[in-house]
């Protein structure tokens, strides 16, 4: 099944944001395969935004995304990649339709809340980078079995 490395920013856990987004994905229909709070360190950081690293906006990219923890998660289903990129909504939240996670939350493009893969070469990059193989988890689900 398809997996996607999602990453809430400093700016969704310090607005307790982790719990609404993590419900988004859930009702959405995809399953959990890892997550963790943690901080990130700077070589982590400037190897996770490695393409960008010639931007204007690189250092301050790099400035925040370390600034605080982050929750990283791996979250797998059909079509995972795409479909999480239309629920995050565009880059700047000031375009993105509302609705999506930064249309209803962000408000301006460096505090924008979440990072998502881009592509299945991105998606596998960065699992790589911020995951060991034996943290990702697939499991069954069974709701009646923990009711009763
Ligand atoms: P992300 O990688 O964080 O999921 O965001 P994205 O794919 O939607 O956008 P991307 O082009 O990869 O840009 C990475 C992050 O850099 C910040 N940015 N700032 N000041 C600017 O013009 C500018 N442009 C991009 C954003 O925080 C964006 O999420
Ligand atoms: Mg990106």
């Amino acid at each position: 099944m398809e997996k996607t490395f999602l990453m809430i920013k400093p700016d969704g856990v310090q607005r307790n944001l982790v719990g609404e987004i993590v419900t988004r994905f859930e009702k959405k229909g995809f399953q959990l395969s890892a997550a963790k709070l943690m901080q990130i360190s700077n070589e982590l950081a400037e190897e996770h935004y490695g393409e960008h690293k010639d931007k204007p906006f690189f250092g301050e990219l790099v400035d925040f995304i370390t600034s605080g923890p982050v929750f990283a998660m791996v979250w797998e289903g059909e079509n995972v990649i795409a479909t999480a990129r239309q629920m995050m909504g565009k880059t700047n939240p000031q375009e993105a339709a509302p609705g999506t996670i930064r249309g209803d939350f962000g408000l301006t493009v460096g505090k924008n809340v979440i990072h998502g893969s881009d592509s299945s070469e991105s998606a596998e990059r960065e699992i790589n980078l911020f995951f060991n193989q034996n943290d990702l988890l697939s499991f069954t689900k069974d709701d009646q079995k923990w009711i009763y």
